[in-house]
């Protein structure tokens, strides 16, 4: 590293300075500006070879999947990791134009049948379904700590819902919207015994009610902490909490989860929720509110058990920690949870083994804290390998710092150790990063990715609009290395990385799954055997159209009905062949929907555009794919 990089680093540490907080503000007024950005070792292909990078040849599979969230473009991305190569994309809570996700029939039942009813009238004159999402947390259900391959659970922040997603077929099951919250941001499934609980923050503070009659009276707003039972997904409970929620993730013993909490100003402007010198870490005790809800300590709120957890309640502990806290990330240790200062240099150790004594008032909240090392300008989020040492994301220096748990204990205690053990530059302003299995208790310490949210000049420019850059490093040796930048599109939030031998997904559909049973009680009803009939149905103006596909052919070439009839067409791909995928796509009628090998997929619209209308499939999946095609005839009224 040249002089002219040191010294243009430490100036600028000068410059953001000053306070630890003003530095924060500063960074986030100016997205970090000319100064954030140009400082670091640029990692050249060359130098990353030398370093040892890994190389996945064509045709090798990866070791791990990486399931990535996508922010505001609302969908999760499985990658390989350590390839980087982006496998797939899962809609769910947006809409996909190849796979008719938030079209079909099938979609817009999962899209539509976890919506408060006031949502649902809200959304009858907008086409029914949510058309945007913000989706940032990805997690994977656990069993004994592990990973268990069975669900991913994620959130939506715009509009207030929570998706699983299966991970037999990788496709999503269920929606539900959360009510009485505002904004689900923080989400982490319960680790032990197993999930169980997936834990929800609503971030923004509403008034409950919020019906319109309250807007400058802060102290009738609340923030809702929320479990949803993940195997039913349904709401199990809430808390009503002082401050807004922001990250979360449970321990290792399945009795508490955690959130960091920032604004306990319980203030609505900028300036009234950073007047504090401190905000929180909260511990919820789930026995106590299992044991609250009961024994009926809770009040029914738009038909969810609601317990107070506001602070001094025996069902919670708020632990002091640095003005605006963020990430909040668990140990594969089972005893330490680090809370992420943002807006402070240093990030603070709470010790799980003091929970129990801080809920029987032995030692106060604050008793919990056994380090806080000092690791760099924003820190926002930590990961883990498996010997003890932890990662942290810095936003501001663009930095990755790698410091070891122990040595920050006993730091506090006033031993003579430095915690620090390398820093990395990254490219640039990280915020998530993740280890292999690093939210696991079988954290392997043998890869990182460091979520960076800008790109600038690592990639041929495309415009005003840049990708952000996932880059991959090393960290199996004491010499931390990024070997690969990955530009991504808007914006992975967070991602997993989980080892390929947990997660098992299928070839072809069962024929008998839950995601088509509508499909299968329809043609159940009209006497249809859906693998094996060409049949049209009308029923008064209603059109049920039954075909399958073939390759390269559909079962019907060509079919009739009348203007303003309601037809609804269900294609079931009788192939039985890996990777012999179908599409249906209608011309200018603005249908289309994918059909895997065994699938049924229906889609329901109104007939109301005459004339010969050709139907194709859309998947490129036979020599003779243009030819498979038919005609849909609406005869005019
Ligand atoms: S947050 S960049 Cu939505 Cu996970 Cu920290
Ligand atoms: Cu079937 Cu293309």
């Amino acid at each position: 590293m040249s002089n002219e990089t040191e010294n243009y680093k430490i100036s600028r540490r000068g410059l953001l300075g000053g306070t630890a907080k003003m530095a924060g503000l500063a960074g986030i007024a100016g997205a970090t500006g000319a100064a954030g950005i140009a400082a670091g070792s640029m990692l050249t292909p060359t130098a990353a070879k030398a370093a040892g990078a890994v190389e996945v040849l064509p045709g090798d599979l990866d070791e791990y999947y990486g399931f990535w969230s996508s922010g505001q473009a609302g969908e999760v991305r499985i990658m390989g990791i350590p390839s980087m190569r982006e496998l797939m994309r899962i809609p769910v809570f947006n809409r996909c134009s190849a796979t008719g996700w938030g079209l079909t029939n099938e979609s817009r039942k999962i899209l539509t049948e976890g919506l408060l009813p006031e949502t649902k009238e809200f959304l009858a004159d907008k086409g029914g379904v949510w058309v945007n999402g913000d989706l940032h947390h990805p997690h994977m259900s656990f069993t004994d700590g592990t990973y268990d391959g069975r669900y991913l659970f994620m959130n939506d922040k715009a509009n207030t819902r929570v998706a699983r997603i299966r991970c037999d077929v990788m496709k999503c099951d269920k929606i539900i919207e959360i009510p009485n919250a505002s904004d689900i941001h923080g989400l982490r499934p319960q680790k032990f015994p197993r999930t169980g609980y997936v834990f929800a923050n609503g971030e923004h503070r509403v008034p409950v009610p919020n019906d319109g009659s309250i807007l400058d009276e802060p102290e009738k707003y609340h923030a809702i902490f929320t479990a949803i039972d993940g195997d039913t997904m349904e709401v199990a409970w809430q808390v009503m909490v002082d401050g807004n929620l922001d990250n979360c993730d449970a321990d290792y013993q399945g009795k508490y989860a955690i959130s960091t909490c920032y604004n306990s100003e319980n203030g609505v402007t900028l300036a009234e929720m950073t007047s504090n010198e401190q905000d929180w870490a909260v511990i919820f005790s789930i026995e106590r509110i299992e044991e609250a809800v009961k024994n009926g300590n809770y009040k029914e709120i738009n038909g969810v058990k609601v317990v107070d957890g506001r602070k001094g309640s025996p069902l919670t502990r708020y632990v002091p920690v640095s003005n605006s806290p963020h990430g909040c990330n668990t140990a594969p240790d089972g005893k330490h949870i680090v809370i992420n200062g943002k807006l402070s240099p240093t990030v603070t150790v709470l010790d799980v083994r003091r929970f129990e004594d801080c809920f029987e008032d032995k030692i106060e909240p604050r008793g919990v804290v056994v380090a806080e090392p000092e690791v760099g300008l924003g820190p926002l989020h930590t990961a883990f390998d498996g010997d003890g040492n932890a990662y942290t994301t810095l936003f501001l220096d663009s930095q990755m710092c790698k410091w070891n748990i122990d040595k920050a204990v006993r730091k506090f205690n006033g031993e003579d150790v430095d915690p620090i053990l390398a820093k990395v530059d990254v490219h640039y302003q990280p915020g998530h990063n993740h280890s292999s299995m690093g939210e696991t208790k079988d954290a392997d310490g043998k890869w990182l990715v460091s979520l960076n949210k800008f790109s600038k000049d690592r990639f041929l420019n495309v415009g005003p609009l840049k990708p952000e850059n996932d880059q991959l490093i090393d960290i199996s040796s004491d010499d931390p290395k990024v070997v690969h930048d990955g530009p991504t599109f808007a914006e992975p939030h967070d991602c997993i990385i989980v080892n390929r031998a947990l997660v098992n997904p299928v070839n072809l559909w069962d024929r008998n799954d839950p995601m088509f049973a509508e499909a299968r009680e329809w043609a159940e009803k009209d006497g249809v055997v859906l693998e094996d009939d060409s049949i049209i149905i009308r029923d008064g103006n209603k059109v049920r159209v039954y075909m399958y596909s073939n390759a390269p052919m559909f079962s019907m070439d060509k079919f009739e009905v009348n203007q303003g009839d309601e037809v609804t067409v269900f294609v079931t791909n009788i192939d039985d062949v890996d990777d012999l995928t179908h599409g249906f796509t209608i011309a200018n009628y603005g249908v289309a929907m994918e059909v895997a090998p065994q699938a049924t997929a229906s889609v329901t619209f109104k007939a109301d555009r005459p004339g010969v209308h050709w139907y194709y499939c859309q998947w490129f999946c036979h020599a003779l794919h243009m030819e498979m095609r038919g005609r849909m005839l609406v005869k005019p009224a």
